[in-house]
């Protein structure tokens, strides 16, 4: 599609969510690796509006209603319990447009699915960070979403990617990829192989102990990623999680996991090239905890506490073994930006978890420290 297209796709979706003002102009965004999204900026009551637009990646969300669904409820129970303690919830929660037929959706003619947010004023979210104090508020944001949605019916959630953090099925779509070698790169990655299966067992612990009914699932975000809370511009203070998407039954040391293989890297870079670079940052790692910590303790068990740094090895592994096997694939999953991105990803990735398992005991050691 040429930029005008785009830009004609753009202003119907616009017209479709009867966005009001002045039309000025659009940007794409380049965050993400599923969805295309969009900022565009309308001119109305002598300021500047902007909204978030998003194409909905249906490859990977099948269901793109059901995914609508989960994230309207969600938002609206946050932003009930957030109005019911007396502020205002406006820059704390998302808030998707409806159309004029109240849906959060619309479907364009080439079968596009398009949803549109308020843009929260104010507002950054760093695609990378290494500032502490931004790191202790994004733990802060998880732990607190955590609590927000602590007596959400979890039952009447969505299962919008069934699976999505079965670490054992991971490794097992990780051994098809390699069957099918369908990219033909299976030779350029045997070291790599060799590497993740050598961390499977105690990757997969924390899946074990889910299935065994030690740890509960609980309504859990999925995508914890630094990038996916917004912090205000002026104070850094966090301001509400982003990135819904994958808001399911889960297990909390998936949250936290997810969030530490970004936050608490000596590089936050995902596809860091520079493979001697990548390490455990415990100073960011204590900093994310005692954000995170001081938000759920009191509400998670202790056998949930204990799990959490092995929760950061297991993602870290388990996210590995998708890059590698999307790798495999030929790509078809992840978008990427230059040819062997997911193998970079991958590595880098591999690279992190074998530290993680050096340093387990120090990372527990930390996470004790603030749960008491
Ligand atoms: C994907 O779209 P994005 O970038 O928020 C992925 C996550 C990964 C993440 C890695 C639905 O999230 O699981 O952790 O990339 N989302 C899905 O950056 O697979
Ligand atoms: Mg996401």
């Amino acid at each position: 599609m040429d930029k005008a297209q785009e830009q004609q796709q753009i202003m119907e979706v616009c017209r479709r969510f009867d966005l009001k003002g002045e039309y000025r102009y659009y940007e794409q965004l380049n965050s993400g690796h599923i969805n295309t999204t969009y900022c565009v900026y309308f001119f109305r009551d002598g300021e500047i509006k902007d909204y978030i637009l998003q194409r909905v990646n249906t490859y990977v969300f099948k269901d793109p209603y059901s995914v609508m669904e989960n994230i309207s409820s969600v938002t609206e129970y946050i932003r009930a319990k957030i109005k019911a303690t007396g502020i205002s919830a406006k820059r704390f929660v998302l808030h998707y447009s409806k159309t004029p037929d109240g849906a959060y959706y619309t479907l364009l003619p080439d079968g596009g699915f398009w949803r549109c947010c308020r843009y929260i004023d104010g507002s950054i979210s760093p695609e990378d960070t290494n500032d502490l104090f931004l790191i202790e508020q994004s733990g802060k944001a998880f732990g607190e979403f955590q609590m927000y949605l602590a007596d959400y019916p979890m039952e009447s959630l969505n299962i919008v990617i069934p699976h999505f953090h079965n670490t054992i099925r991971r490794f097992d779509a990780l051994r098809t990829a390699v069957k099918e070698n369908l990219a033909g790169r299976l030779n350029e990655v045997k070291d790599l192989l060799e590497g993740f299966y050598a961390l499977e067992e105690i990757a997969t612990y924390p899946y074990r102990l889910q299935q065994q009914g030690v740890l509960p699932l609980r309504v859990t975000h999925n995508d914890t990623k630094t990038s996916n809370v917004l912090f205000d511009a002026e104070t850094h203070e966090r301001l509400s999680v982003i990135d819904l998407d994958t808001v399911m039954p889960g297990l909390v040391a998936f949250d936290f996991g997810d969030a530490i293989r970004m936050a608490a890297a000596t590089t936050p870079k995902e596809d860091e090239p520079d493979l001697a670079r990548v390490a455990v940052d415990m100073e960011k790692f204590e900093a994310f905890t005692r954000g995170f910590v001081n938000e759920v303790k009191g509400a998670i068990t202790q056998a949930e506490m204990d799990s959490l740094a092995y929760g950061a090895l297991a993602i870290t592994t388990e996210l590995g073994t998708r890059f590698l096997a999307d790798y495999l694939d030929g790509d078809k999953y992840f978008r990427v930006h230059y040819p062997d991105q997911n193998l970079a990803r991958a590595k880098r990735h591999l690279v992190l978890a074998q530290d993680m398992l050096k340093r387990l005991d120090d990372m527990r050691a930390v996470v004790k420290k603030y749960s008491g």
